[in-house]
């Protein structure tokens, strides 16, 4: 039994009369200790682009949650997500270790083993050993199971998020692009349909399967622009084979519907006792296919209607806060996983219908891209009555130290080795500290490097392609040259002062230097 169940079952048994001052002395530690440890929840969007929110300037798209979350606390201008897509990205936000000391977290496939290894010490782990509750739903792709490719999907997984500190999991196992489509709820298919048994492969096709490649014509919900070719699951085509589902298929109209029904169940259920919650919605990552009542209204088409989708999606989540009477216990964290992508596989006419919006606000370059677009992101930070209201902070913020933050304020121990990158700026976090971090670092899909400070954005000299080779039309800022870009002239990348700048340049590669060699 946690602390904060002893002390009401004792409140609970204590006379009524008689004994004020023991009532009194109990909800002041009851307030002390909502102070030392409020409900966290971590709303991770997918794809949300740095000018995706109205409240970071959005054009044609209106985000009233959202904009409300942040009129109640503070908005961070210069907040960076760790690397420039999904898995990486999150394994660094999850474990306080950049992902680019391993070699294996890029992007994952929807069968890939658990990447995150149960010896890690995790967010969830820390939140655990401090007493809370935690919980993980909606977009996972960090992997499953013990070994890739080896899952047998019709039965309990061996490794799953229950390893890993996570006292509930509801989520989908890498993307809503990649097979398997179904939800895993603590280890194993949820609605599990035993008529129709699962199978999965990256490799091959299942006999008598039909691909989207093959059958275009079953493809009635969307088709792929590039890639995207292969199983057919509710009229769209995926990344990877699929056989069976049956009943557990996602309607990918519903996941919203489903993760937010999930999330407000398990924060009704620990209403009473501190609880973290990961909720990493999918939205709006590719197959964009919001349900018919979001879907077709906004002026951007899907990828608008998508937007607002995830704006219901953090008003369900604020609103559920406000029902249990938990608001004011409860400390929320508004970010995205990566920098925003137009086109990203399907004909969803994102790119044609943009009408002057700018996705990645005024930054250069898109999701994967070392440029700025790539990893710099909305962060919303919201504590009502502990954080001020209407404040916007400039401070320079990186995801890596989410951990690190979160785990010094609630005081918890870290295991030798755990959280090896990650500082405490939990200051900045509450707006109590105008300053940010030093430098950030910054990992393009194609894992070059940048260093950022507040001054100045160093990218390390790269051979690789200009253009992203596979289909979406997205810069990746290599260029076989140092770059250096001075970000207090113009948010813009535009002019390399590498070669003028020679002394910061040194500067900013001997950081990246200290920084690759720290641990080895
Ligand atoms: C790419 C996919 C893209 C998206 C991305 C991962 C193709 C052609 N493109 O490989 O659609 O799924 O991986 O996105 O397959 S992320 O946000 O989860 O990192
Ligand atoms: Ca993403």
């Amino acid at each position: 039994m946690n602390t904060k169940t002893n002390l009401y079952l004792t409140a609970l048994l204590l006379p009524a009369v008689g004994q004020p001052t023991a009532i009194k002395a109990e909800k002041l530690k009851k307030n002390q200790l909502s102070t030392d440890r409020p409900n966290v929840i971590i709303i991770l969007g997918d794809d949300v682009g740095y000018g995706d929110l109205q409240c970071y300037g959005a054009k044609n798209v209106e985000t009233p949650h959202i904009n409300r979350l942040a009129q109640s606390g503070i908005r961070f201008t210069d907040c960076h997500a760790i690397a420039a897509t999904s898995t990486p990205s999150r394994y660094s936000l999850l474990t306080g270790e950049y992902a680019w000391r391993r070699d294996d977290t890029d992007v994952a496939a929807g069968n890939a083993g658990m990447i995150i290894r149960p010896e890690q010490f995790t967010m969830a782990d820390m939140f655990k050993s401090k007493g809370y509750t935690t919980c993980a739903i909606g977009k996972w792709h960090l992997g499953l199971g013990d070994k890739t490719g080896q899952q047998d999907w019709n039965a309990p997984l061996p490794q799953a998020l229950g390893d890993i500190g996570f006292d509930y999991s509801y989520i989908m196992a890498a993307t809503a692009d990649r097979v398997p489509c179904v939800f895993i709820e603590n280890g194993r298919v949820a609605n599990y349909d035993p008529s129709a048994p699962i199978s999965v492969s990256y490799k091959e096709n299942f006999k008598g399967e039909p691909t989207g490649a093959e059958h275009p014509e079953q493809l009635y919900n969307l088709r792929p622009s590039h890639g995207h070719d292969m199983a057919i699951v509710n009229g769209i085509s995926r990344i990877g084979y699929m056989k069976g589902g049956g009943k557990a298929l996602w309607k990918d109209e519903n996941i919203a519907d489903s993760i937010v029904a999930h999330a407000v169940d398990f924060m009704r259920q620990n209403k009473d006792r501190p609880f973290f919650m990961y909720f990493a919605s999918n939205d709006i990552h590719v197959p964009r296919f919001p349900h018919p009542r979001f879907r077709g209204k906004n002026a951007m088409g899907l990828r608008g209607d998508a937007i607002v989708q995830f704006d219901w999606t953090v008003g369900q989540i604020m609103q559920a806060l406000e029902r249990l009477g938990i608001s004011d216990n409860t400390l929320v964290i508004l970010s995205s996983d990566n920098g925003p992508v137009v086109d990203d596989g399907y004909d969803d006419k994102a790119e044609q219908l943009l009408n002057g919006h700018s996705p990645a606000g005024p930054f250069r370059g898109h999701k994967y891209s070392a440029f700025e677009g790539g990893t710099a992101v909305p962060l919303i930070v919201s504590w009502p009555g502990k954080i001020n209201k209407n404040q916007t902070s400039t401070a320079l913020i990186s995801q890596i130290d989410l951990m690190a933050s979160l785990g010094s304020f609630i005081k918890a121990t870290f295991p030798k080795g755990s959280n090896p990158d990650g500082r405490d700026h939990m200051g900045t976090l509450l707006g109590h500290d105008k300053a940010g971090r030093p430098y950030v670092i910054e990992q393009s899909s194609g894992h070059v490097l940048s260093v950022r400070t507040p001054k100045w954005k160093y990218i390390e000299p790269s051979d690789g392609p200009k253009m992203i080779p596979w289909g979406p039309k997205i810069e990746t800022g290599n260029l076989p040259l140092p770059q250096l870009y001075d970000m207090s002239k113009t948010p813009f990348e535009s002019e390399n002062v590498a070669e003028r700048q020679s002394s910061v340049v040194f500067q900013l590669q001997n950081i990246l230097r200290k920084e690759r060699n720290k641990g080895q």
